[in-house]
């Protein structure tokens, strides 16, 4: 059974003492009369710049690989460009990205006074082969996506997030008293007003476009982020926070002349422009589509039996992604290319409860013994 282990012991690493603001009580009394700014000898610029290094130093012992800040704004041009992908009904099943457009581009809406967004990514690459080293073809095996071997990375991100708000309200309390002053003016307790919300994947927010400004890498052709010296094996996840913090640089497009991703999908789901149509798209196929894969996909789909690498597997840059070392991620027993009558028999093993804490545990034993059975009459695309 993975762990969090390599978390723990990083998140009782000490804190860097010169991050941390420790007031009198008098001090404390004194600010509180004159409704002055959080500062206490430094200027509100240092002030700024040490409570970054603070939430930078405190993500990073909370378990996670990489973290960038980005400023809070609205950003229409994304509005148009999401809702025009939604006009289109390229969100297929997915009806609830139609849902929360204007908050998903405008931090703003989710925390009032939002002034960054912090956003985190955690690697999940393992030493395991790729999708295309390995020929399947007559061993009846099916592919599972290299995200979904190990632990459900919802479940990980959120409890390493828990812990950065902690850290971060703990250390925040610290130097203010119990008492934060947001921009709004009225003093308040620290995260009970929501001054420090966190999402991943499910929240109302365009991740990878945070992502991208917060310098964390930027979207390829694919549309998913790649980090130049990593590529692009990692989640992500963001806390948007009324705390003002230095931004990092947005990350240049490193694409160039490349479509690697786009000629190795095999359904054409990767349009122009960085968008992809998940009507074709496999991972939605076998992940959010209720009932079996369409023929015309399952053709094209092959030996996938939830998810889909490929197009990350042709780009330039994951050739310099090494094992993350994470053993959340490693692959669970059974879950690597298992066989079909592997697959029918999870119901046997336990049902649901045999995939609890797995990503699969979403689709259900049934439902993925049905698509296991439907894969074996189709034929291998490689
Ligand atoms: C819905 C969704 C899906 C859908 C749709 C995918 C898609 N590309 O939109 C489906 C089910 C297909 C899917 C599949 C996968 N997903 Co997904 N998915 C999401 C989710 C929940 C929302 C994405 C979204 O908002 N899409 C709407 C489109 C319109 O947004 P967008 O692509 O960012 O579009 C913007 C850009 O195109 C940009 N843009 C427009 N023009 C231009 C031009 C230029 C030059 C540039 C730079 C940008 C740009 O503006 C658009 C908005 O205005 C995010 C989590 C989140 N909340 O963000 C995870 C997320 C993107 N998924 C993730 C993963 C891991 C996957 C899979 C790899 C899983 C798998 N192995 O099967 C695949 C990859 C498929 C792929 N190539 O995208 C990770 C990606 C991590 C990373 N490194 O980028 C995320 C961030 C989840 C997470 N928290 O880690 N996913
Ligand atoms: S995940 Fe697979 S089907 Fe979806 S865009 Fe990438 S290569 Fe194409
Ligand atoms: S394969 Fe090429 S085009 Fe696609 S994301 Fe990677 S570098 Fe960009």
């Amino acid at each position: 059974m993975a762990t969090d282990t390599a978390a723990k012991n990083n998140a009782e690493d000490q804190v860097d003492p010169d991050l941390l603001v420790v007031r009198s009580k008098s001090e404390r009394r004194r600010l509180d009369r004159q409704k002055a700014l959080p500062t206490w000898g430094e200027s509100v610029e240092q002030t700024r710049a040490r409570r970054t290094r603070l939430v930078k130093q405190l993500a990073v012992q909370a378990g996670f690989s990489r973290v960038g800040i980005a400023a809070a704004q609205a950003l229409p041009d994304h509005q148009t460009t999401l809702q025009a992908w939604i006009d289109r009904g390229m969100h297929g099943e997915m009806a609830w990205m139609a849902s929360e457009v204007g908050r998903r581009c405008d931090p703003g809406q989710v925390v009032a006074g939002a002034q960054s967004v912090v956003l985190l990514a955690l690697d999940y690459d393992t030493g395991q082969p790729r999708t295309r080293d390995l020929d399947l073809q007559g061993q009846d095996r099916v592919w599972i996506s290299r995200y979904a071997w190990g632990d459900d990375y919802h479940v990980v991100a959120e409890r390493r997030l828990k812990r950065l708000e902690d850290a971060v309200t703990a250390a925040l309390k610290q130097e203010l008293g119990d008492s934060f002053r947001g921009p709004a003016g009225p003093v308040r307790p620290f995260a009970a007003v929501r001054d420090f919300r966190w999402y991943v994947d499910h929240g109302p927010l365009l991740e990878r476009v945070w992502a991208q400004r917060a310098g964390l890498g930027w979207q390829g052709r694919h549309s998913l982020l790649v980090d130049p010296r990593r590529g692009s094996y990692f989640f992500l996840a963001a806390v948007v926070t009324s705390v003002a913090l230095d931004p990092d640089e947005p990350m240049a497009d490193h694409c160039g002349s490349c479509r690697a991703c786009v000629d190795a999908c095999p359904t054409g789901a990767i349009l122009a422009d960085r968008l992809v149509d998940a009507r074709k798209c496999i991972s939605h196929a076998t992940i959010e589509v209720d009932g079996p894969v369409t023929p015309e996909i399952r053709a094209l789909a092959g030996d996938h039996l939830f998810g889909c690498d490929l197009c990350q597997e042709a780009c330039p840059f994951n050739r310099f992604s090494q094992p993350c070392g994470d053993p959340a991620f490693e692959p669970r027993p059974g879950l690597l290319a298992p066989t079909r009558p592997e697959v029918r028999a999870w119901a046997e093993l336990g049902g649901d409860a045999h995939l609890a804490g797995s990503p699969l545990r979403r689709r259900g034993v049934d439902a993925l013994a049905q698509l296991a059975s439907q894969d074996a009459a189709e034929p291998i695309a490689r």
